[in-house]
């Protein structure tokens, strides 16, 4: 589990906070995982919501929380914790009703989580190709610079690598955007797991047999997010199409991925010109 070490956390006020206090933002896909999982578990909390596309995520304040500069990332009664799967992993042992996380399956749970945070830049690709529109500005040499200095630069006491990993993002992206050859590899390995949890939704309602899971939860929001991007679920994978569209109708979760009016036809109509102009998702991904 991700909690930080006190030398990993600059802004130093934080520790004294008492309760939880959420860092997220709206349209983060991260933000929207745990903000489910809580209201699932009926836990309030005090909100902060931290702007990714102006970049306050960059700011010394959010930096000095988070060295990685990511949401979403709580305190919890002075302790800051980083990383979304982490974090729902430790706020089940701390509010363990309705269980999310099934007794006996923690292990098999860990692996799958880290299957969904592995494929979170091929997620972030396909949303910056095929939803944002206009497309997601790139980060200035100079916003990298900050995203590289500023911080304490480490997780647990140790120099941490994973800044390095969104700035190489995040400079290949300045450069080439998101190419034709990223987004169809990105696509590839969602289609890959997208037929293996539709296989496990042949005969049971959840991907564990258990019931209701933080992995429904983990990779409702991926489906979600591919949804908007133009991939066709419920044609390639018709099991997963219904449990998405069971899911979708839990208002927990419509709460937390409704989008504002002006944003959703703002999305529908990207979609639309995509496929207008033969550059929709499922035509560049051959799908
Ligand atoms: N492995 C991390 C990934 C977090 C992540 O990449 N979050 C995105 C939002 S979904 C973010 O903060 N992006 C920073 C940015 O866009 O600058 C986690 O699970 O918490």
């Amino acid at each position: 589990m991700v909690k930080l070490a006190d030398e990993d956390i600059k802004t130093r006020e934080v520790l004294d906070w008492k309760g939880l206090h959420v860092f997220h933002f709206i349209f983060s896909s991260c933000s929207q995982k745990l903000r489910i999982f809580l209201a699932l578990k009926g836990v309030d909390y005090e909100s902060h919501e931290i702007d990714l596309m102006t970049n306050e995520n960059l700011k010394d304040y959010f930096l000095g929380i988070n060295p990685r500069g990511l949401l979403p990332a709580i305190v919890h009664d002075g302790d800051v914790h980083i990383e979304s799967n982490d974090i729902l992993t430790y706020l089940e042992s701390v509010y363990p009703e309705p269980r999310l996380i099934p007794e006996g399956a923690e292990d098999k749970v860990a692996a799958l989580l880290k299957h969904e945070d592995d494929l979170h830049l091929d997620l972030r690709a396909l949303s910056f190709r095929f939803v944002f529109n206009p497309p997601h500005d790139p980060k200035s040499p100079e916003d990298l610079e900050i995203y590289a200095t500023t911080g304490s630069g480490t997780v647990n006491g140790q120099k941490d690598e994973r800044v390095g990993v969104e700035i190489d993002f995040w400079e290949t992206y300045a450069d080439r955007g998101i190419t034709d050859d990223v987004a169809q590899a990105a696509a590839e390995k969602f289609r890959k797991v997208f037929s293996v949890l539709d296989a496990t939704l042949a005969d049971q309602d959840y991907l564990l047999t258990d019931g209701l899971s933080v992995l429904d939860i983990a990779w409702f929001i991926y489906a979600n997010r591919l949804t908007l991007a133009g991939y066709p679920i419920a044609r390639l994978h018709p099991n997963l199409g219904a449990w998405y569209a069971r899911m979708e109708e839990m208002p927990e979760i419509a709460r937390e991925i409704s989008l504002p009016p002006p944003v959703k036809e703002k999305f529908d109509a990207t979609r639309a010109q995509h496929v207008a102009d033969g550059v929709n998702l499922e035509a560049v991904a051959g799908l």
